[in-house]
């Protein structure tokens, strides 16, 4: 049976605030799934929230909610943050549905029955803010914990450990032979680097329920929950088991669906996390997979973070962008078209206003939305808006333009892509100044010529229109329109040079970006 093309996020902590970071990683994976879809793949996004933990309970309780009722409320805000940022997504994950807790469950009764699991007691340190025990390793100088970690107490308690000391040599010699498997390199060395260097503590896999009881049951033992970290890494399976990936559903041990065979999606193509994350993404969840019989992950894509104005993002201080503003101002491909062209894939990047003031008005107002602009004025004017016969002056230009990107595409190299789909944007708008219509069109002895370099010019748009779909969906059909045209962009053959009909009468011309006025000083 044939696979999809299976694109993640990391589901984003449901009490934490929508920022940049948090649209940044959902918008690249959302161009690489359309990119995906585009180029003929079938493929399906998968983003969503994490739901579980100390944390949202202690919060939940302390507003006099339950902590479903709680997370009900704060899912609303973030489904809709997906939505304002035009995301594709197939589907949206909460840890709290039924279909993921049973995903859970069926995972920890396997791996208890075939013997991964261990009951221990634990006595040390335990930092509530991040859910997590500390050892020594973990203090400052002064025998303190770093304030990171919030209120920190001592613990006593048993718990589940998943055995992971049998695991690190296999793991090592994986990524090691699967240099595409963590991306980009330098994520990769640092996770050698970290396996290498030290032995793999087993990993609590429980919190008891005397403690916490938001979270999912553990079927063996009711006295426990599981882990927010092993409960939430499980939804990249989860979701695929309720879609009836056949793969997935005999690893747990349930049927899949005969009565609707589904291609399979696991295992992931992507999964696309920030480097804080890295750990619980190339090390733990691999070895949970191993243990359930699962094929691994085809990449880990490591993003950068964010900073604004060479500092950290913190509410507190007040240094934030909030996307939500940023698009209401500007658009919303104004916003992903920043934030794709701004930062590759890998370091981390800095937001600046005047960054993003620029970007817009250069590249989006003056180079895309001129190009368009002026070559359908001219065609108006000097053609009455119907398209001339075909002509293939440019057409090598953008086959080479088209090639090149469809291979930055096929790489997730996206700002790379934006770049050489700006070198065609850039040509075009040479060889207006190159031929000036303007200047043919006032001598009927050169008709023929402006009718060549008028077809050229809309068929340049209209190729531009497929290339930015994955990336600017909204303005890609916003061209097509312009153009006449009443299909959709979004599939990259359409990118082959003549698909502007001779004779097709292009619809009504507006500016795709405005350039907004600045306030006199
Ligand atoms: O870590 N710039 O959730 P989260 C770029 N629930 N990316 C950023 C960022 C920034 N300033 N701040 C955060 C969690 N991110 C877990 C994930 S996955 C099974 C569970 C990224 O809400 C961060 O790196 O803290 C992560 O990939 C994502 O936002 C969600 O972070």
């Amino acid at each position: 049976m044939s696979k999809r093309f299976y694109v993640t996020t990391a589901i984003d902590y449901v009490n934490g605030e929508p920022h940049v970071g948090h649209a940044y990683e959902k918008v690249i994976a959302d161009v690489i799934a359309r990119a995906r879809r585009s180029l003929g793949a079938e493929a399906f996004f998968l983003t969503g929230l994490d739901e579980h933990g100390q944390k949202i309970q202690q919060t939940a309780l302390s507003k006099g909610k339950s902590p479903q009722e709680y997370c009900d409320e704060l899912a609303i805000t973030w489904k809709s943050f997906a939505a304002r940022l035009g995301l594709s997504n197939d589907d949206f994950v909460r840890t709290t549905e039924p279909r993921h807790k049973q995903a859970v469950q069926a995972i920890l009764s396997r791996l208890h029955t075939a013997g991964y699991f261990y009951k221990d007691t634990y006595r040390g340190f335990y930092s509530t803010k991040e859910e997590t025990f500390l050892t020594d390793k973990d203090r400052l100088p002064d025998g303190s914990f770093p304030a990171s970690y919030g209120e920190v107490t001592e613990l006593f308690e048993d718990n589940y450990y998943f055995k992971l000391k049998d695991q690190q040599a296999w793991l090592i010699d994986y990524i090691e032979k699967n240099p595409g498997f963590i991306s980009p390199d330098h994520r990769r060395n640092e996770m050698l680097g970290f396996l290498k260097n030290n032995t793999l503590e087993d990993l609590c896999i429980t919190r008891p329920a005397d403690r916490l009881q938001w979270g999912i049951p553990v079927p063996f033992d009711t006295n426990f929950v599981t882990y927010v970290w092993f409960d939430a890494l499980v939804n990249y399976v989860s979701i695929p088991a309720a879609h009836g990936d056949p793969v997935v559903a005999s690893a747990l041990g349930s049927q899949p669906s005969t009565s609707n065979p589904q291609p399979s999606l696991w295992p992931a193509d992507i999964h696309v996390i920030g480097k804080d994350i890295l750990k619980f993404h190339a090390v733990y969840w691999p070895i949970m997979l191993k243990a359930m019989g699962l094929p691994l992950p085809k990449q880990i894509l490591v993003h950068g973070w964010w900073q604004k104005n060479g500092e950290k993002l913190s509410k507190t201080t007040g240094n934030i962008v909030d996307p939500i503003a940023v698009i209401d101002e500007w658009g919303l491909d104004a916003f992903r078209f920043y934030v794709v062209r701004e930062l590759a894939i890998g370091p981390d990047g800095n937001w600046t206003d005047e960054g993003f003031e620029m970007r817009y008005e250069s590249e989006l107002a003056k180079k895309l939305g001129n190009l368009l602009n002026r070559s359908l004025s001219m065609l108006n004017r000097y053609r009455t808006g119907i398209t001339p016969v075909r002509s293939d002056e440019l057409a090598p230009a953008a086959a080479k333009i088209v090639a090149e990107t469809r291979a930055l595409l096929e790489q997730n190299e996206l700002q790379a892509a934006l770049q050489s789909i700006w070198s065609l944007v850039n040509h075009a708008n040479k060889y207006i100044d190159d031929t000036a219509p303007f200047k043919l069109a006032k001598d009927p002895a050169h008709a023929k010529r402006l009718d060549e370099v008028l077809y050229n010019l809309v068929e340049i748009c209209r190729i531009l229109a497929v290339l930015l779909w994955p990336f600017l969906p909204g303005t890609a059909e916003k061209m097509y329109r312009q153009l006449g045209l009443n299909n959709s962009p979004d599939q990259f053959a359409a990118s082959a040079w003549g698909g502007m009909p001779p004779g097709q009468k292009i619809g009504d011309v507006t500016p795709l970006f405005p350039i907004k006025e600045k306030p006199k000083v």
